[in-house]
């Protein structure tokens, strides 16, 4: 485990499960993406893992509006910009795989179906296969989402049959504390990270109260981090989140204290393998 380099600081601004009524501070216009993306670039994120809404704030997998905001957030900002696969969990098979046409710098790719909450995120073994398969014809960067340690196992199979994604490099997020996946402690992140493929970096984020745990952790483990109002709507104890850059300023700020400040856009490009723009 490496501990000296800079920290790539993901922002997952919106998710499929908060709803704009209980939670008046999710962005879900794109008008209100693309600010809460320029704020939280300026606060460290290189990142975006960006899912949409429709003009009733319900998710949505429209194809057109992806595509309009992934132009958007390209003329707004230098963000890397990361289209969600998962959806919501009702989204279909075929609507997630379309998601690539929109033509993102980068895409989520989870490892394995996880029980979440009341509900089930299902991503069986073929659907991980031609989603994969599509990230390489298309040259999309795939961030392989790991809910639990058998999706590390998954991932292992991926890269045996298919081999190393686009851009070469294998990067993965571990998503803990979600009901149903591995839970957000620092004995679960460090057996996860153990089972990594060599070579891979990962960053993690603890969904609700396993947030600061969870990133304390990955820090302490040369991890990198994923934080965002898809993740957790509440900043402590009773206390509503009020923005997205909020919770990037608080993991800059963590990041620096570790020595390990919130590296570049540009940086995280090369350290990922996507395009640079320029
Ligand atoms: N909304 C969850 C069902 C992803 O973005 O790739 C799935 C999810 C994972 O958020
Ligand atoms: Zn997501």
């Amino acid at each position: 485990m490496t501990n000296h380099t800079a920290t790539l600081i993901t922002v997952a601004p919106t998710g499929a499960e908060s709803e704009k009524s209980a939670v008046p501070a999710l962005p879900v216009t794109l008008d209100e993406l693309v600010t809460t993306a320029k704020e939280c670039q300026a606060a460290g994120a290189a990142v975006i893992h960006v899912h949409i809404r429709d003009d009733r704030a319900r998710p949505t997998l429209d194809l057109a509006r992806l595509t309009d905001t992934v132009v958007a957030l390209r003329e707004g900002t230098d963000l890397i910009v990361q289209l969600s696969t998962g959806g919501a969990v009702t989204d279909s098979f075929a609507s997630r795989l379309a998601v690539l046409d929109a033509a993102p710098d980068a895409c989520s790719l989870t490892c394995g179906t996880v029980n979440f909450g009341d509900e089930v995120f299902s991503n069986p073994w073929p659907f991980i296969r031609d989603l994969y398969q599509r990230t390489k014809e298309l040259g999309v960067v795939p961030e392989f989402e790991l809910f639990d340690l058998g999706h590390v196992a998954t991932l292992h199979r991926l890269l045996a049959d298919l081999g190393a994604p686009h851009g070469g490099h294998v990067h993965c997020d571990l998503v803990m504390g979600v009901p149903g996946g591995m839970p957000g402690d620092a004995a679960t992140l460090v057996q996860a990270v153990s089972a990594l493929p060599e070579g891979a970096t990962w960053s993690a984020t603890g969904i609700g109260r396993s947030t600061l745990p969870v990133m304390f952790a990955a820090l302490s483990a040369g991890g990198h981090l994923r934080v965002g109002m898809e993740d957790t709507v509440s900043f402590a104890r009773g206390r509503p989140v009020t923005g997205n850059a909020e919770l990037v300023e608080r993991a800059a700020a963590l990041a620096a204290l570790a020595q390990r400040p919130p590296m570049s856009p540009d940086q995280a490009r090369a350290l990922l393998g996507v395009t640079p723009r320029h």
